[in-house]
Order: C-alpha cells, then sequence, then structure tokens
C-alpha cells in the first residue's frame, strides 16, 4: 500500500509538466510546453496543420494524461478561428480519474457541418490551472467505424459525468463570456445523463451481478 502510494506520488512528479497530450484527432501541435495558454495551448492554425477527418455522428478524441483526476471540455468549433461564434458541446462533460490514456470514442458534432472545417478543441480544468489542446479536422457524415490504435483507456483510468461552470463558461467563447444558449441548458439529447444516473446505473449492474453470482452458488 505504501509502495504503491510512493510509486503514484512519484510517477506524478516526474511527469507533472507534461499536462496532457491530445493524440487524436491529430493535434495542432505535440509540445505541451505552454498548455496552459487559451485557447490552442500555443499553438494556432497554419498551412502546414494536418487536418484529421471527424465523424459527425460520433468520433475518437484520445489524450494521455499525467493528471490522477481532471475535468474535461470536448469543444467543437465550426470554421477556422478557436474564438468563432458557433461552438458546441462534443460530449458531456466528464471527470476523468487515473492517469494515462484516456479516448472518448462518441463524440458527435452537428450534422450541418458535414463537408466544413473546423476545430475541436480539448479542455481541461486540471489542479494546475486550464490546459489546451486543439486539432483542426473536416467534419464527415456517419461514426467512425474505424477508430484509431490511440483511442484507450489505461489500466485504472475511468471517468463519470461532471459539472463545471468554468468549462461551460468557455463554450460560449475563449473570452470565457458564457452564450445565451449555454445559461439555459435543459437536460436534451445533447445534453444528457448526469452522473447520477450513470452511477446509479453501475449500482444496478453491482447487485444484478451480486444476484446472478449467488444464484450461480446454489
Ligand atoms: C473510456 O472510459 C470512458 C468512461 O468510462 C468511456 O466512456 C469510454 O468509452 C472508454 N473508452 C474506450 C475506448 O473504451
Ligand atoms: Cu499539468
Amino acid at each position: 500500500m505504501f509502495a504503491k502510494s510512493l510509486l503514484l506520488s512519484l510517477l506524478t512528479v516526474s511527469v507533472a509538466n507534461a499536462h496532457f497530450t491530445l493524440r487524436y484527432p491529430e493535434p495542432l501541435g505535440k509540445s505541451a510546453a505552454k498548455q496552459d495558454q487559451g485557447p490552442c495551448g500555443g499553438y494556432s492554425i497554419d498551412s502546414n496543420t494536418p487536418v484529421t477527418q471527424f465523424h459527425v455522428d460520433g468520433d475518437a478524441v484520445a489524450y494521455a494524461s499525467s493528471h490522477p483526476e481532471v475535468k474535461v471540455l470536448f469543444r467543437i468549433i465550426e470554421g477556422n478561428s478557436p474564438d468563432g461564434p458557433n461552438s458546441f458541446k462534443g460530449y458531456p462533460i466528464v471527470e476523468q480519474y487515473g492517469s494515462g490514456d484516456f479516448c472518448e470514442p462518441k463524440v458527435t458534432a452537428p450534422k450541418d457541418l458535414v463537408g466544413k472545417q473546423g476545430i475541436v478543441q480539448v479542455v481541461q480544468n486540471a489542479v494546475d490551472g486550464m490546459l489546451y489542446a486543439c486539432a483542426y479536422v473536416r467534419f464527415v457524415s456517419g461514426v467512425n467505424s474505424n477508430l484509431p490504435d490511440t483511442c484507450k483507456n489505461g489500466t485504472g483510468v475511468d471517468a463519470d459525468f461532471a459539472e463545471d461552470p468554468s468549462l461551460e463558461a468557455i463554450l460560449g467563447g475563449s473570452t470565457g463570456t458564457p452564450s445565451s444558449s449555454e445559461t439555459t441548458s435543459a437536460p436534451t439529447a445533447t445534453n444528457p445523463p448526469s452522473s447520477g444516473s450513470l452511477k446509479s446505473f453501475s449500482l444496478v449492474a453491482g447487485v444484478v451481478g451480486f444476484a446472478v453470482a449467488i444464484l450461480g452458488g446454489l
């Protein structure tokens, strides 16, 4: 137990400056040195920026995180300016636990973005502040049925839906001004399950599993 927590704190110290590394879609740049600078961690879009196809009905956003606990916003932006007016929540805000690889394979974008270019921005509210990374994408229709190898969760890495007013504020624009649609967010298809329902699902699954185990033992 002691050895384990010692190892854990050593690991945390040794990667403390790495913050997180966006793996998919391909980021504007790979260095985390300026990751505390919004909107894109010190990078901007230029003629050398890689463009990844992003499926509007579900695609992967994968990163490796050095922090054992962060809240994460997956933000979809239309056009090539991170300050652009049209930005959307690609997935409910999650709280991710455990450091290592994390991938959310079902990030979505509005269907009317198909054929357009845009930005997938990942913002983490971490122990050392807000951290930013962006990828330049071209929106395509459908679901990505060929997820990248980088789309995986490390051992012990998990997540739950969460709320985070500072991350919500970013949705309105990188100036942090909440948009009017944000202030009236009601639960909808694009703003789904609360952490409560996810937790109670695990609870139910656990109870059912327990009952099955007992019956199996009889
Ligand atoms: C990683 O974990 C999250 C949270 O449990 C989950 O939503 C996601 O589907 C997982 N990713 C993969 C690639 O299984
Ligand atoms: Cu950090």
